[in-house]
C-alpha cells in the first residue's frame, strides 16, 4: 500500500469515527507529503462521509454518527482548501458568487466543496451558509452585487426554496443582473429550467466547468 493509499485509508477512518483530531493530523500529513489534496477530499473525506451515510440510510449507524463525520470531514476541508486554493490561486479574481443552502436545509458538505472548488479556479466566493431564507439571498446580490448566485438543496423538500429563491430575486428587480445554479444531489437539470436557473451542475467538478461556460472562459 503506498504513502498515499494509506493516508488516504487512515483519514477515511476518522472521518467514520467522527475523529476531529485525528482528521486534522492526517490532513495537514497530506499537505506536507504532497499529496493532491483534491484527491483527498474526495477519495478519504466525502467517501467516509457516504460511507457512514449509507449506513445511517440502512439504520446501521445514528444520524449523531453521521453529523460528527460530517463535522469530522469539515475540519479535514478547511486544512485541505487551503492547500487547493493556493495550488489554484489566479492573480485576481475571474468574478463574484454568493452561494448557500437554501432555507430549511442544513447540508453543507457538497456547498462547501464546490464553494472550495470555485475558489481554487479563481473565484471570489461568498458562502451564506445554510438554512438561507430567499430574502437573505435578495440582500446578498444587494450587497455583494455578484455575478452569479449558487442554490444548493439536499432534501426534495428543501428544493422548492430554490424556485422561490428565484422568484425573490425577480421581485426584487434583480433577476437581469445575476446568473443563478443550483445543484445538490436531488435536483436535475429539467428541475434547473423548470424553475428558471441558467444552469445546474451534478457534482463538484461538473460547478467549475459550468461557472466557467457562464463566464466564457475555456478549459
Ligand atoms: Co441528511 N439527508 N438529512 N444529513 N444526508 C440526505 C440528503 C438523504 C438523501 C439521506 C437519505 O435519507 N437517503 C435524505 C434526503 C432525502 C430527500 O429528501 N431527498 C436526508 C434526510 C432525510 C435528512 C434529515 C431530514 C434526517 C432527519 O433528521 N430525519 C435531516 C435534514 C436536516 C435539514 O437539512 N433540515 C438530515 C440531516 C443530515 C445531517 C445534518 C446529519 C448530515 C449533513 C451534515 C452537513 O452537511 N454538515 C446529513 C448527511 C451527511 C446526509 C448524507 C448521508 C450525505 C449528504 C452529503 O453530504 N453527500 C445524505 C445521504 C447521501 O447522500 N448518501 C443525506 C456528499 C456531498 C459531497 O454530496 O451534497 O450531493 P452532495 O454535493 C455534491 C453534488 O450535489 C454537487 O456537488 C457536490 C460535490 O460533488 N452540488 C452542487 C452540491 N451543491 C451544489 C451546488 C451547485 C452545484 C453543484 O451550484 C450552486
Amino acid at each position: 500500500m503506498s504513502v498515499k493509499e494509506e493516508l488516504f485509508k487512515r483519514l477515511k477512518e476518522a472521518v467514520v469515527n467522527g475523529d476531529p483530531e485525528e482528521v486534522s493530523k492526517i490532513a495537514k500529513k497530506v499537505v506536507e507529503v504532497g499529496i493532491d489534496p483534491l484527491e483527498a477530499v474526495e477519495k478519504a473525506l466525502v467517501a467516509g462521509v457516504l460511507e457512514l451515510g449509507d449506513k445511517w440510510v440502512k439504520g446501521e449507524v445514528f444520524i449523531a454518527d453521521v453529523v460528527a463525520a460530517a463535522d469530522a470531514m469539515k475540519v479535514g476541508l478547511s486544512i485541505l482548501k487551503n492547500e487547493i486554493v493556493k495550488r489554484g490561486r489566479s492573480v485576481k479574481y475571474l468574478g463574484r458568487i454568493v452561494i448557500g443552502t437554501v432555507e430549511g436545509d442544513i447540508h453543507d458538505i457538497g456547498k462547501s466543496i464546490v464553494a472550495t472548488l470555485w475558489e481554487a479556479s479563481g473565484f471570489e466566493v461568498i458562502d451564506l451558509g445554510v438554512d438561507v431564507p430567499p430574502q437573505k439571498f435578495v440582500e446578498a446580490v444587494k450587497q455583494y452585487k455578484p455575478d452569479v448566485v449558487g442554490m444548493s438543496a439536499l432534501l426534495t423538500t428543501s428544493m422548492l426554496k430554490q424556485r422561490e429563491t428565484i422568484e425573490a430575486i425577480k421581485q426584487a428587480g434583480l433577476r437581469d443582473k445575476v446568473k443563478i445554479v443550483i445543484g445538490g444531489a436531488p435536483t436535475t437539470e429539467e428541475w434547473a429550467k423548470e424553475i428558471g436557473a441558467d444552469g445546474w451542475a451534478p457534482d463538484a467538478f461538473s460547478a467549475v466547468q459550468l461557472i466557467k461556460r457562464l463566464f466564457g472562459i475555456e478549459g
